[in-house]
């Protein structure tokens, strides 16, 4: 029996030939409160369909790794309680236990691949946490960037992170970290994150075409595509920073590391700038799915 379940529409697309676009199921339970979280999962598929390519949401439902989720299934994830936050680490577990859990960008790597999907779109990926020095809480989704053949694309690192560190750490991994159309790295809710990116494209095809001769090349693992938030929608990081610094002291105080950091962070974050995070963090990653769709499109276009 094969290990992953494609729903009809993923299958069919695949069967085709037709670009999909993989998506992660953790920024609906953990990243963005309800019910906001279920307009946005609706809207970051529609938005890949809009684009030319196929949505397959990713998520352990009841033990069964399902890649393409039904309305339905989205809806009950959207408003579960107790969801596990998967990673490499816990994917076998929580299925080999029948349970339900959202893939991180890690887990949601790891299934694009076997379900034979080449793209994935999200709004950030985890990386190096400030203090990471003493704490040594560095995301397995830069390991995961290093291993698995699936280009990412993603609004740069949260500042909520060490980015001079998490570039470092991709970089000894063979990461490539592609600012797209700038030379800066964005910074999740910024265009810029005062560093320069170490690469930079700016044309879907090009991504594509590079994708293409990592595989070639035998080289294992995928590309970071780092798409910079809308101008429109951004906020600017001066005005981030110190909303950062008191939810990171939160943090602190309420002794949270691990797992729960990142949601907390996020849900502290969301009630500190009133809701205005939120709105970014829309507006970055439905600028993501389109450029995800875009890169999907490119990739089966090329001649094999
Ligand atoms: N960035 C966001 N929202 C999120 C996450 C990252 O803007 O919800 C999630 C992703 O699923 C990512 C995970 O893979 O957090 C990283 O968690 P950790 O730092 O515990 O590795
Ligand atoms: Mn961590």
């Amino acid at each position: 029996m094969s290990l992953c379940t494609l729903s009809p529409a993923v299958a069919a697309a695949r069967a085709a030939g037709r670009p999909v676009v993989a998506l992660e199921s953790t920024i609906i339970t953990h990243g963005m409160p309800w019910p906001q979280n279920l307009d946005i999962a609706r809207r970051i598929e529609a938005t890949v369909r809009e684009n030319g390519a196929e949505p397959a949401t990713i998520a352990v439902i009841d033990g069964t790794l399902h890649v393409g989720l039904e309305d339905g299934q989205i809806e009950a994830l959207a408003q579960a309680r107790g969801v596990a936050k998967l990673s490499r680490a816990d994917l076998a577990v929580c299925m080999a236990e029948g349970r339900t859990g959202a893939t991180t960008v890690a887990a949601t790597m790891i299934a694009a691949a076997m379900a034979g999907i080449a793209v994935f779109a999200t709004g950030g990926i985890g990386g190096v946490h400030r203090g990471a020095e003493t704490s040594f809480d560095v995301s397995a989704d830069l390991q995961e960037l290093s291993q698995t053949p699936v280009t990412v694309v993603a609004a740069g690192a949260k500042a909520i992170l060490d980015l001079p560190k998490t570039l470092e750490v991709l970089e000894t991994l063979g990461v490539p970290v592609i600012a797209y159309g700038q030379d800066m790295l964005p910074a999740f809710w910024s265009r810029s994150a005062g560093l320069r990116a170490p690469l930079r494209m700016d044309e879907a095809a090009a991504i594509a075409r590079a994708h293409a001769m990592r595989g070639r090349l035998g080289l294992p693992g995928g590309q970071l595509v780092a798409n910079p938030i809308p101008e429109a929608a951004e906020i600017p990081r001066a005005e981030m920073t110190p909303v950062i610094s008191r939810a990171m002291q939160d943090a602190i105080d309420h002794g949270i590391h691990g797992k729960d950091l990142t949601p907390y962070l996020l849900q502290r974050i969301f009630e500190l700038t009133e809701g205005r995070s939120l709105d970014a963090n829309v507006a970055l990653v439905l600028n993501n799915a389109a450029l995800g769709a875009r890169i999907a499109t490119e990739l089966v276009a090329l001649p094999a």
